[in-house]
């Protein structure tokens, strides 16, 4: 089976993905960019038209980053970026969820509220309303140590690198102070997993990704004068 996955460095559900495979030693997985994504035909592969996409090499492509997180655990089951029991697994997962759904998805679909031209102030502040919230839960679920939960590293780690890199590198764009400074556990944890060596390639990946995107921004801008 060749399995292949399309990803971009900027993508933080991709690098939720990339940062498993790096932790799991997995070398038979193809990263690469998705076929028709910057001319937005991807769909035409995905219906869902999004990455991460796990290209199974049959004609399937499994979407969804937490799916092909959970598909990745079941098929290279070691190590295993999951607790050993059933509590452990669960709250390897609330905190995954939370990093997921209550921070990534609300920044994600907040991105375009970075433009202070077009920026409707209802939408920017119920998504960043949101953002609040989340970490506020996440503070308590989070663990003291290096790792989010337990004593090494676990998908909840992979959720919350790319949801606090976009935190600590665009969350200051939306204009509403940086929320990370009222949860000290979460900046600790935030500090301390930098020197994870598969964090680390992760997020050498994203801020490559942002560079581009802004380098792009900049000739676009230049362009229309
Ligand atoms: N819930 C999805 C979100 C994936 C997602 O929104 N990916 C973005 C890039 S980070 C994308 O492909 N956007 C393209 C589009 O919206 O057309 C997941 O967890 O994989």
């Amino acid at each position: 089976m060749s399995l292949k996955l399309y990803s971009g460095d900027l993508s933080p559900y991709s690098a939720k993905v990339r940062m498993q495979i790096y932790a799991k030693g997995i070398k038979d997985i193809e990263i690469t960019l998705p076929p028709g994504f910057m001319e937005r035909k991807f769909h035409e592969t995905s219906p869902l038209g999004r990455i991460p996409a796990l290209d199974l090499g049959d004609g399937d492509i499994m979407p969804e980053s937490e799916v092909i997180c959970e598909y990745l655990e079941e098929v290279y089951p070691a190590p295993s970026l999951l607790g050993d029991t059933p509590r452990s697994r669960a709250a390897v997962r609330t905190v995954s969820r939370i990093g997921d759904i209550y921070l990534m998805n609300n920044i994600f679909m907040c991105l375009p509220q970075q433009m202070r031209q077009t920026r409707n102030d209802a939408i920017r502040d119920l998504l960043t309303g949101q953002v609040t919230r989340g970490l506020k839960a996440l503070e308590y679920y989070i663990g003291d140590g290096p790792y989010a939960v337990g004593d090494h590293l676990t998908l909840a780690d992979c959720s919350l690198v790319p949801a606090l890199f976009l935190l600590e590198n665009v969350y200051e764009a939306f204009d509403v102070g940086q929320p990370l400074d009222d949860c000290p556990k979460t900046r600790a944890y935030s500090a301390a997993i930098k020197s994870d060596p598969h964090a680390a390639a992760t997020l050498v990946e994203l801020h490559r990704g942002l560079e581009e995107r802004r380098e792009l921004m900049k000739k676009m801008m230049a362009k229309q004068g």
